[in-house]
């Protein structure tokens, strides 16, 4: 037994990258091991039913798969600094639907920039993966493997949506987003203010291991939205970076009265982006549900998704696979709203009426997710 903690994961993956920032930044002891290795391979997966990372290993030998549970692991158990959900319940409910947006809303522009422009980005990838590829491999082993991990990933990224009819409306539509995000980021370091909460977590996922990491997408970054950038700099840092912008907005979050136009403009392009897409997928998930028997519903019955849905995204006729996990961050959000008193309620709906997300507050699903033993399933 040590008294340290193992983290799984690969740096070039999404859902690690946000577990290591958030440890990093509460300077838990840790070290990483990449997923490729022998124990993670024979021993780890078998005890979380499946290969998957980020997974922590504690110091009790207890396993813990999952960003956001491992965040939380952290966070019961008093690890964190500033914790990650803010104090008033009402920004509580934002900062969910900035992780269910980071976390999951954010996959096609992430998978796109990582996969399609193979002449920036091939040799990267190729030695990046390395730490998923079973170790002591030679370099002529190495190509097939890497071609098989890489083959399902390109399969993945059409599965989000990323197909050649729709690679032009993903740039303009990432574009965007960065604009907006430059922007909100002029007045304050962090998201909400002066420090992180779960809502910059969820945009860190993307915004660092596939769109802040990869070359192409990082030039693109670093090129056009500077301040963003540098909130991936000041997201992994361990060090709390007191600059000139953080002096400005004080140092703690800002209050949901003082909620500035540019986090609004934020909100309401993610009803654009992503309102069409999770809406559909909670119609597609009940008809699903109505129809199946109950052996199918346990935990790890199925993969990870259940099908394709159909929807209208900015002029395009869509599909993208139906992931459980998405609506588990969708109740998330729709829990945090559901536990506010009725003036709390009546305040965050004018707000996301305004912000054209009204619609969100109301997506649920006939069953609710929930996790059991590392997996996903239905109550
Ligand atoms: N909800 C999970 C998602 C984890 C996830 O999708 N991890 C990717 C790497 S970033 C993975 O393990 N993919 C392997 C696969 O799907 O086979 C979490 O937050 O931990």
């Amino acid at each position: 037994m040590t008294d340290q903690y193992t983290l799984y994961g690969m740096a070039a993956s999404l859902y690690t990258g946000k577990v290591c920032a958030y440890m990093r930044r509460n300077h838990v002891e840790f070290r990483e091991e990449k997923a490729g290795g022998e124990h993670f391979n024979t021993v780890v997966t078998k005890e979380v039913g499946r290969w998957i990372i980020p997974v922590i290993e504690t110091p009790d030998g207890e396993y813990v798969q999952d960003g956001t549970d491992i965040l939380d692991y952290f966070e019961t158990r008093g690890f964190s600094k500033q914790s990650i959900y803010p104090e008033d319940p009402k920004l509580e409910v934002i900062a969910h639907l900035f992780e269910l947006y980071g976390g999951e809303g954010m996959l096609r522009a992430a998978m796109h920039y990582r996969w399609n422009f193979d002449e920036t980005n091939l040799n990267f990838l190729q030695t990046t993966f390395e730490d998923v590829l079973p170790n002591d491999l030679s370099a002529e082993e190495r190509e097939p493997v890497f071609l098989h991990a890489s083959g399902r990933m390109r399969k993945a990224a059409i599965a989000f949506g990323a197909t050649p009819e729709t690679y032009e409306t993903i740039e303009t539509s990432y574009s965007k987003f960065l604009s907006l995000y430059e922007t909100h980021l002029e007045r304050r370091p962090f998201l909400f203010g002066g420090y992180p909460t779960i809502g910059d977590y969820g945009l860190f996922s993307p915004l660092y291991a596939h769109l802040g990491r990869d070359p192409k997408p990082l030039q693109l970054m670093q090129m056009t939205a500077p301040r963003v950038y540098r909130w991936t700099e000041r997201m992994n840092a361990p060090e709390i970076v007191h600059d000139e912008t953080a002096l400005k907005s004080g140092p703690g979050l800002f209050s949901f009265d003082a909620i500035p136009e540019t986090l609004k403009s934020l909100m309401a392009f993610i009803a654009e982006d992503y309102v069409p897409e999770i809406s559909a997928h909670v119609k597609f998930t009940n008809e699903w549900l109505s129809e199946q028997d109950a052996p199918t519903l346990k935990p790890g019955a199925l993969g990870r998704g259940i099908g394709m849905a159909t929807f209208e995204w900015r002029g395009h006729t869509i599909q993208t696979a139906v992931m459980p996990y998405r609506l588990y961050l969708l109740q998330r959000v729709t829990d945090a709203f559901e536990a506010l008193n009725a003036s709390d309620k009546a305040e965050v709906e004018s707000l996301f009426e305004e912000t054209n997300l009204a619609p969100l507050l109301r997506l649920k699903t006939t069953r609710r997710v929930i996790r059991e033993n590392h997996l996903e399933g239905w109550a």
